[in-house]
């Protein structure tokens, strides 16, 4: 057994940051975004938003909601975050003025960056591009329903949607409903691109597709492995849970990331202002920096340690699981060396984690894209499950594995239908039933498969309920001539993005302009990351003389005028009080929906947290999977086909946000916590750059194998040599990615890349 595991590696050993870096995370630059955005003109709209009854519109922690904008489902206050703010800053602009299409052509409209076409200000007519024509303009709702109901005269299987996680559940429903009436499951979603690994892979183990750990639970927590997840950007409320584990219960905080994330190292929470928000809470007590897309032989590692320091809990793997044994001697049978060389962690790191897991009392498992975006995405989640349950860390309060979701209402999407996977158990039964017939054979498109297929010619109508399908796939080149041999392409967003206008169809786009949550005169719901569904209440918009409609109103109405009354009267569902009892009827879970509008009572989803060592598979046990080790070599410099005499380092990038950015929107330049003063940056450590002859600050070229960014700015950084961090939307214009086979979701966190001077 290792020396004290207690704090024994706070700081990552790849700890070089540089002197612009801040560090710690949060801290006084967030007090300094409050004051400046409260304060300013627009400071008025944002607090009455703030304190409006609905979800926040960012992450998936779930804030807001019924309880008052600040608080979360256990009713503990102060827990709005300024990505928050950021959000419903986005959403208070003005409107875009009329004429400004006519003034614009689609040629300047395609130079916009991200952050410039958020700029430009809410949607607030719909328009149409047609098919040579050089500008947007303005279009009736009446050519929109003729337009869009002859998409639909196509056969089903060129028929797809694609959608967000912002809008309702009300709205998912409604879409999937539409779809699987007219006989069509290309039901794509932005989940295939997110934690689609974490639903496939929990489904097979556990018999369910969510978090099975509550908010509630996680409070009981006196140990939390965060694989994977830079909460402190991405979650920051989860930051809050970390700070009070150790300092009130004296837990520890183990992180998995090959960067040094500094808000993971420390962090200043606005919520604790007088003991954290300068001096910053610690949050890691073991820190460990694998490879990317290692992280398997790091869970093999920690599994042997614990086997070698008898933390197995053998008679809980007898009585509740399947398949332990073979789990067990995979990691007993992995040599040390295998395991530390293919992660690139040494084995005293490995026996401290399983020191400090098989020391606690009840530990929770999390993780988010660090560990889902890879080519063996399922395999990771796989591997901190089995960890979780050798450890005996699942089946009490207080444990359990849970993925950190993405989108605001991303998991309710899930929940509605929204997805290729298969369904859950009832609601294909409940939806035969109402359809009269059974649900159609095909396998529907998933967000790659709709690209490839799209690329193929075999799509003709697509119906993008949000998001950026653009933006937010790998290789921007395939993206852009994939969705252009679309004939019709409709867009429903509160936002104009770079989608708008590089994803063009072959005949007509259109970009309807709708209401965001907290401006939908009726209430809808929304269900947060940690099975807990939230009800907005009504609100208004600040939009003026705008033509703008309810999303729910667009889909009944395209509904009605597709299927006539089949299989419901669509129009009746324009009061989304009706979906909400269908929902209650249909989905598993839901059937507080019923009284939700009387109660106004927001409640945890049926079945979904697990607290007993009960699991809703066929034999009531967790099923175990060996999961087998990655091979992790970078392809070599020949074959990028750069000039041998040209010195280079070919990297692993690490994909991903920013801190001023949600997904494919940018709201700020640079990132100040990783000292990147642009997006245009490239971050390495040091020895990898001086490798190939190669300064801090010096521009270099950053090539993939579909593409590549000139003029980067090379910055030194606290991650692993061999890893590299850039970041999306800008990146997908250089790579073609690798995709997860059993749930498609692309390897964005493992991009190879060659690096030289431009
Ligand atoms: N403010 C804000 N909030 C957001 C979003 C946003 O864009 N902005 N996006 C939302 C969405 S849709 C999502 S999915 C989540 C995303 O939340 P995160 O998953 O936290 O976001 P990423 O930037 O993708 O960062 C993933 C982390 O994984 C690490 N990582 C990369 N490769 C590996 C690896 O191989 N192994 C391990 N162990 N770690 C690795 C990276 O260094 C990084 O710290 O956030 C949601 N919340
Ligand atoms: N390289 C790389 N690529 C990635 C990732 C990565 O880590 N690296 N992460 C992936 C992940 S995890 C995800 S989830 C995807 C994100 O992919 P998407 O979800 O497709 O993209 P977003 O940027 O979140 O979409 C933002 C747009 O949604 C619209 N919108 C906002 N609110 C609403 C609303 O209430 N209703 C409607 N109808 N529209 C609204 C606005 O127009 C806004 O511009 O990107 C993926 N792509
Ligand atoms: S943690 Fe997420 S849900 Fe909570 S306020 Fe921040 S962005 Fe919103
Ligand atoms: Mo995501």
């Amino acid at each position: 057994m290792s020396a004290n595991p207690q704090d024994i590696q706070p700081v990552p050993p790849f700890n070089e940051k540089n002197e612009e870096a801040l560090d710690i995370g949060g801290g006084l630059p967030v007090i300094q975004f409050w004051a400046e955005k409260t304060l300013s003109p627009e400071g008025a709209k944002i607090w009455q938003t703030l304190f409006h009854h609905s979800a926040c519109l960012s992450c998936s922690w779930g804030t807001g909601g019924q309880k008052g904008g600040f608080t979360d489902e256990e009713g503990e206050k102060l827990q709005r975050c300024m990505k928050s703010v950021e959000a419903i800053s986005a959403e208070i602009k003005p409107g875009i003025k009329p004429h400004f299409f006519e003034q614009h052509s689609i040629t300047e409209l395609q130079q916009l960056s991200s952050m410039q076409a958020d700029r430009l200000g809410r949607l607030s007519y719909p328009v149409i591009l047609r098919a040579g024509s050089s500008h947007y303009e303005r279009i009736s709702w009446e050519e929109i329903y003729s337009i869009a109901e002859a998409g639909f005269r196509k056969a089903p299987e060129r028929v797809a949607s694609y959608s967000s996680g912002r809008s309702s559940n009300e709205a998912a429903f409604l879409l999937q409903l539409m779809m699987r009436a007219f006989g069509s499951n290309n039901l794509a979603d932005c989940s295939d691109l997110c934690h689609a690994p974490s639903t496939f892979a929990l489904q097979q183990m556990f018999g369910t597709k969510t978090s099975i750990v509550s908010l509630e639970s996680l409070k009981k927590a006196d140990c939390v492995v965060l694989a994977g997840a830079n909460s402190a950007y991405n979650h920051p409320r989860l930051m809050n849970e970390l700070i009070k584990l150790r300092d009130d219960r004296g837990g520890r905080v183990i992180v998995i990331n090959p960067m040094m994330e500094i808000g993971l190292v420390k962090f200043g929470s606005p919520a604790f202002p007088v003991k954290s928000l300068i001096p910053g809470s610690e949050i890691s007590s073991l820190y460990l920096q694998p490879i990317p897309g290692s992280d398997v032989a790091v869970f093999l590692g920690i599994q042997k340690a614990l086997i070698e320091q008898g933390s197995v809990d053998r008679a809980f793997l007898d009585a509740h699981t399947e398949n332990a044994e073979a789990v067990l001697e995979q990691a007993s049978a992995t040599s040390w060396e295998t395991i530390t060389s293919t992660c690139g962690v040494t084995q005293e790191e490995l026996e401290a984690a399983a020191t400090i897991i098989g020391t606690s009392k009840s530990v929770v498992f999390a993780w988010a894209m660090g560990l889902t975006q890879h080519e063996n995405g399922v395999d990771n989640i796989l591997s901190i499950a089995n960890t979780a349950l050798i450890s005996g860390n699942i089946g009490r309060e207080g444990t359990g594995v849970m993925p950190v979701r993405g989108h605001s209402n991303v998991q309710g999407f899930g929940s509605m239908g929204v997805t290729t996977q298969k369904l859950k158990e009832g609601l294909q039964e409940s939806l035969e039933k109402l359809l009269g017939k059974p649900l159609s054979s095909v396998k529907g498109y998933d967000t790659r498969a709709l690209i490839e297929a799209a690329d193929q010619g075999k799509v003709d109508t697509l119906i993008c309920l949000g998001g950026n399908l653009y933006g937010a796939n790998p290789d921007s080149t395939q993206a852009k001539r994939a969705i252009a041999q679309i004939e019709t392409v409709i867009y429903l967003a509160t936002k104009p993005n770079i989608g708008h206008f590089n994803g063009l169809a072959q005949h007509n786009t259109i970009i309807i302009p709708v209401f965001n949550r907290f401006e939908t005169p009726y209430r809808t719901t929304v269900e947060s990351g940690n099975n807990f569904v939230r009800l907005n209440d009504p609100g208004k918009t600040h939009l003026k003389d705008a033509d703008v409609i309810l999303e729910i109103d667009f889909l009944t109405e395209l509904a009605h005028r597709v299927h006539g009354s089949y299989p419901v009267e669509w129009r009746n569902l324009r009061d989304p009080k009706y979906v909400r009892q269908l929902i209650a009827e249909m989905v598993p879970g839901f059937s507080k929906m019923a009284t939700i509008d009387d109660t106004r009572e927001e409640f945890t989803i049926e079945g979904r947290i697990i607290t007993e060592p009960k699991f809703p598979t066929p034999s009531g046990k967790a099923k175990m999977f060996s999961t087998p080790l990655p091979r992790l070599e970078l392809p070599d410099r020949a074959s990028f086909s750069v000039d041998d005499s040209i010195p280079s380092v070919v990297v692993a990038i690490m994909t991903g946000r920013s801190y001023s950015q949600h997904n494919t929107v940018v709201y700020k330049d640079g990132d100040k916590y990783r000292g990147m003063p642009h997006r245009n940056c490239i971050l390495m450590h040091p020895t990898d750059a001086e490798k190939a002859g190669l300064k801090q600050h010096q521009r270099v070229t950053v090539q993939g194998n579909a593409g590549k960014l000139e003029q980067v700015e090379l910055i030194y950084g606290a991650v692993r040599p061999g890893a590299a961090v850039m970041f999306y939307p800008e990146v997908n214009r250089i790579f073609s990615a690798k995709v997860e086979t059993r749930s498609g979701t692309p390897a964005y966190k493992r991009v190879p890349a060659i690096v030289y001077a431009s």
